[in-house]
């Protein structure tokens, strides 16, 4: 078998994996590499003057990983642009935040044919690709164009939205039409999929067969369903260890016997965190016995911050908890620890662990890792319980969390109660199946279902 050769936007360098990087793509896919005598190749995240397309490598763990620096231009038109003021919105079903603008869909095109530009000179005969997520979809169309003939598959991270969401992204056809130039594609759920299957019979007029293949543009490839899953046994190793224990330890000093409710995102308007700090809100102003007995720790790292609709988020979240604090807070105690820091991953297990409650609840979310790393982080004799979003990817497979409409600070209130107050028998019952299905769908299944559905694919004719 030939190498697999991963890109994806940006890269996480080799050995990174217990250390402070933020993202669920990054920590995904250092597990899969480490595997595979894989590359990986990907934006640098820095910018020059002008584009050179010159490489740098680095070597660690296994892994080859090999950046390139784009321009300060495709950094605004293709990243702060197409991928997060366009794509992004419109995917997570934002259109009145999603921004259609010309300039953003040439530096996206620029961006992708740099990519392919760059990448070409790496590739050997047998290698297999693998791009990630919705900055690079028409790489494939961009590697064909170069007279890449080898299996080339995709998968997106993010939720495909309704036909009647896509179809007000001006050019969705030709976006749709590039998918086409992968082997396979693939989503976190079956919703996502059906999504995408739905466009293709009805915008597209092609054809779905029986085993996963769909036909359209003239070209048939294949689709899937593959959610993601943690590096489990890492993950609850992270959580054993000492910095885990410090963490825990510290954090239970900290709660002088006051049970805390956690929630670790990004700071993303995806996430619902203004949703979810209101509906904390509301389960305080109905249950005043909580009070001085329950606080909600929310970290949520800073991130895209030079997208305007970021720093719109950020600064409502501040005036949220700040008046929900001013409001409910006593001489020795906040309701809302509201933290914009990031943690390393072996301290959020230590967090995680301490927390009675883990609520996680997005407006809408491809799969969302913290869900399942939450259960992983617990102690299997006393764990707390999880509470999830009925629009998280992950709903689709943890059904025994308490689901949550995110939209109704009632039923996230009275989701709190009932997780506040959940008999032991009934958080260990709910736990194990939970647990159970992180271990068996972890990243390493993720990956080789992927990886063997591309294999798979029949080899397009030259
Ligand atoms: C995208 C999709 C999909 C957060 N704060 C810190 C920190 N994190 C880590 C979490 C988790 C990751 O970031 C976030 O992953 P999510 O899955 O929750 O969300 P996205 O970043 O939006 O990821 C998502 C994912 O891709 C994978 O396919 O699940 O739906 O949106 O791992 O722990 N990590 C550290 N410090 C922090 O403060 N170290």
């Amino acid at each position: 078998m030939g190498r697999l050769i991963v890109i994806s936007n940006r890269v996480s360098p080799p050995g990174d994996e217990h250390g402070a990087s933020v993202g669920g793509l990054a920590m995904a896919l250092s597990a899969a590499l480490r595997e595979h005598n894989g590359v990986w190749f990907g934006w640098s995240g820095r910018t020059t003057e002008t584009f050179t397309g010159h490489l740098s490598f680095q070597r660690g763990g296994g892994v080859t990983v090999a950046t390139v620096d784009l321009e300060e231009q495709d950094r605004q038109e293709y990243y702060n642009g197409y991928a997060n003021r366009t794509l992004w919105p419109l995917l997570h079903y934002r259109i009145d935040l999603s921004a259609y603008e010309r300039s953003f869909d040439e530096g996206y095109s620029r961006v992708n044919a740099r990519f392919a530009d760059t990448v070409l000179p790496l590739l050997e005969p047998d290698d297999f690709i693998w791009v990630h997520d919705y900055h690079l979809i028409p790489l494939g169309r961009e590697l064909r164009r170069r007279g890449v003939g080898a299996r080339i598959g995709f998968f997106l991270h993010i939720p495909w939205p309704p036909r009647r969401l896509f179809t007000t992204l001006p050019n969705h056809a030709e976006l749709v039409q590039a998918l086409f130039d992968y082997d396979l594609v693939g989503f976190q759920t079956q919703d996502a999929l059906s999504a995408f299957q739905e466009y293709v019979t009805f915008e597209a007029g092609g054809t779905i067969g029986p085993d996963g293949e769909v036909t359209a543009f003239g070209r048939t490839i294949r689709l899937g369903a593959f959610p993601i899953g943690l590096d489990t046994e890492a993950f609850v190793a992270a959580a054993e260890g000492e910095a885990a224990h410090a963490w825990r330890q510290r954090m239970e000093t900290s709660l002088a016997g006051r049970r805390m409710i956690v929630g670790v995102d990004r700071l993303d308007y995806s996430k619902g965190l203004e949703e979810r700090f209101l509906a904390y809100e509301e389960f305080l102003t109905r249950t005043p016995e909580a009070h001085e007995q329950v606080f909600l720790l929310q970290i949520a790292t800073p991130s895209r911050d030079e997208v305007p609709a970021y720093q719109e988020i950020r600064a409502r979240l501040d005036g949220v908890s700040g008046r929900i604090n001013g409001a409910f807070a006593t001489a020795d105690w906040v309701p809302i620890r509201y933290v914009n820091r990031s943690y390393r991953r072996d301290e959020l297990a230590g967090i995680y662990r301490a927390a009675a409650i883990g609520l996680v609840t997005p407006l809408r979310d491809g799969m969302n890792l913290v869900a399942k790393e939450y259960v992983a982080a617990q102690d299997p004799a006393d764990p707390g319980v999880l509470i999830l979003s009925q629009f998280a990817g992950a709903a689709e497979q943890m059904t025994e969390a308490l689901i949550v409409n995110p939209f109704s600070r009632e039923d996230m209130s009275d989701a709190i109660r009932r997780g506040l107050a959940m008999e032991k028998a009934e958080r260990l019952r709910r736990w194990e199946t939970l647990m159970d299905g992180v271990k068996r769908f972890d990243v390493t299944a993720w990956r080789d279902a992927f990886v063997g559905a591309l294999l798979a694919a029949p080899l397009r004719e030259a």
